[in-house]
């Protein structure tokens, strides 16, 4: 089985346990005061993490859960960025807008450091599965961008005032990106929050949103997802312009024609 789709099958598989675990008992524990994690999130992340060392052994994991518990910096050639559920205070509260992401990165360098924010490579294949929308979107490197086996591109739309945009919050950080927000909201025909920035980056690869960007995020949120956006057309990077950098915590990703207009705005903040 190829790379890719071992990595569908994987997110479709953790989607099944997610709803199966949901069709039972959702178990809601706090990480911190507004940061939620629940028996599926670690259940799903089993699975992944399990599978992954059974078939590519040499491989390492980066899983939201297992860091927060282990606090491990991958270092290895081949590196799993996982979120085995992005969008757990919508799952929690019964929302559909929540997705399983997984990324396989080939590290170039690998530089240790305690914030483990020196890992440089390239996503070499990324999966968002959304489990109640029945979506799989995916991409692998230079090999375009797809939703349910159908290829996906950005949208056409070329100026603010048509532009549905998104954005999100960060947990425990409520002050964050209210300016942002602001600054942003009368510019724009509409801006949403969904709650799960792999879906938000998807979203963008296949045309439902034009301008998407955050503050605060991890690798695992945005890894799968910025492939995705990218090989459907779009551009990703932070929210100054510059090149992505999965642990720089900021993401701006449009369908191209807006990225110049919104990096101007936020530059005057
Ligand atoms: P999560 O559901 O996996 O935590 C919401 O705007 C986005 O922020 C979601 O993708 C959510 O992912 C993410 N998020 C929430 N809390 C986070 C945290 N403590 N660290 C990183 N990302 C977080
Ligand atoms: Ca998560």
């Amino acid at each position: 089985m190829n790379l890719l789709q071992f990595t569908i099958d994987l997110a479709e598989k953790a989607g099944k346990i997610i709803l199966e675990t949901e069709k039972k008992h959702i178990k809601i524990t706090k990480k911190a005061k507004y940061d939620l994690v629940t028996n599926a999130d670690k259940a799903s992340e089993k699975f992944i993490m399990e599978q992954i060392k059974k078939h590519y052994p040499n491989h390492e994991i980066l899983s939201e859960e297992d860091f927060f518990k282990n606090k491990q910096i991958p270092n290895a050639e081949y590196v799993w960025i996982i979120d085995p559920l992005d969008g757990t205070t919508n799952f929690a509260h019964g929302l559909p807008i929540f997705s399983i992401s997984i990324a396989l990165v080939h590290t170039k360098k690998i530089k240790s450091s305690k914030n483990f924010e020196y890992m440089h490579g390239e996503i070499i294949v990324g999966v968002v599965h959304a489990p109640k929308m029945h979506e799989t979107f995916y991409a692998a490197k230079n090999k375009g961008a797809y939703l349910n086996g159908k290829r996906i591109r950005t949208s056409a739309v070329k100026n603010l005032e048509n532009a549905l945009m998104v954005t999100g919050f960060p947990v425990g950080h409520k002050n964050v990106n209210v300016e942002h927000f602001t600054k942003m909201l009368p510019k724009c025909q509409a801006l949403r929050r969904l709650g799960s920035a792999a879906l938000d980056l998807c979203y963008i690869a296949c045309g439902r949103f034009d301008s998407y960007w955050e503050f605060r995020l991890k690798a695992w949120d945005i890894a799968a997802g910025s492939l995705i956006a990218e090989e459907a057309g779009g551009i990703v990077t932070d929210t100054n312009g510059k090149t992505l950098d999965l642990f720089g915590q900021d993401i701006l990703a449009t369908n191209g024609f807006l990225h110049k207009e919104v990096v101007k705005i936020f530059s005057k903040l």
